[in-house]
């Protein structure tokens, strides 16, 4: 933690940024560290870049305006040091990978397939990297304030569940504690995150209830979303957000499957795990990875195969 803060003050361009599709714990960490470091560093450009849009659910966090989206940038800036967050490795920051990869890069995660990639790497097998964020401000003394909070605050709930997962500690509920005293309304971030879906989101998640298939005797739910479907519904990859654990509410069903087409041909595959199964293990099958209850990947291979293969592995 004190090598991470020895270079950030050694380095007066700094880039910020984390995965695409970026979710709770991208946004939440990496805003996070982002307003910290501009409020303790006001002489330093600091940017927060992401291939993706912010999601509609997390424009609410003060300062997620100022994420910057990759091809708006007008011209190609350089600095001298990334800080990646919440990316269990370098493919998965997308296109920002190209403007990263000479620079000096520091990998802060909590996922347990990364393979500690960077020049720097702070890798804790935590409940999220917004967790870990909130750990390396206080170390170094950074004041958090009400915006850090909610950040922080929103980058727990989106990887914990809102605290219902079991890589929710002790500790997690310690700093929760520290944020709601600092302000934060944790009624109102878990309203604004979840009650949020749109339109399109609603009707693809009837869709999903309505063909998902259920195979007992691997206890084992799964939902294929075309791209050429998504595209007739107006939707994006974003209205998907959360299917893969809705359809895993079923109450016999351990371990879900959502496969999504990409317009490239390639489907993206997510997982989720209610007990035993290790879906770390599953997704790294398809050269993915993630946690042991929630992992991804991408692949080339098409959902009848991936779906065999998942199967014969459960
Ligand atoms: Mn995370």
């Amino acid at each position: 933690m004190e090598k991470i803060l020895d270079k950030i003050k050694e380095s007066n361009k700094i880039i910020i940024t984390s995965h695409i599709s970026p979710d709770g714990d991208a946004i939440g960490s990496g805003l996070g560290l982002y307003l910290g470091l501009k409020k303790t560093f006001p002489e330093k450009k600091i940017d927060f870049i992401l291939q993706d849009s912010v999601p509609k659910n997390l424009k609410f966090l003060k300062g997620s305006d100022e994420i910057k989206k990759l091809d708006e940038l007008k011209e190609k800036e350089s600095y001298d040091l990334a800080l990646v967050v919440d990316s269990a490795n370098l493919d998965r920051i997308g296109k920002v990978k190209e403007l990263i990869e000479d620079m000096f890069i520091i990998n802060i995660d909590h996922h347990i397939s990364n393979p500690k990639y960077g020049n720097l790497y702070l890798v804790r097998d935590i409940s999220s990297t917004s967790e870990l964020i909130f750990n390396l401000l206080k170390t170094w003394n950074i004041n958090i304030d009400l915006s850090m909070g909610e950040s922080i605050y929103t980058g727990i709930v989106n990887d914990t569940g809102n605290f219902s997962h079991d890589n929710t500690t002790k500790e997690t509920f310690t700093i929760a504690g520290e944020l709601i005293e600092l302000g934060v309304n944790n009624s109102k971030i878990a309203k604004d995150f979840y009650f949020s879906r749109s339109y399109v989101g609603i009707k693809l998640l009837g869709k999903a209830f309505e063909e998902m298939v259920f195979i007992p005797e691997k206890k084992f739910t799964y939902f294929y979303l075309s791209y050429e479907d998504l595209e007739k519904l107006g939707g994006t990859k974003e209205d998907t957000e959360g299917l893969v654990e809705e359809i895993n509410s079923l109450l016999e069903s351990e371990v879900s499957l959502f496969l999504r087409g990409e317009p490239d041909g390639k489907i993206k595959g997510s997982m989720r795990s209610k007990r035993d199964v290790d879906v770390n293990k599953i997704a790294g099958l398809f050269g993915g990875g993630g946690h042991i209850k929630a992992a991804g990947f991408s692949t080339g291979l098409n959902a009848m195969e991936i779906i065999e293969i998942v199967k014969n592995n459960l």
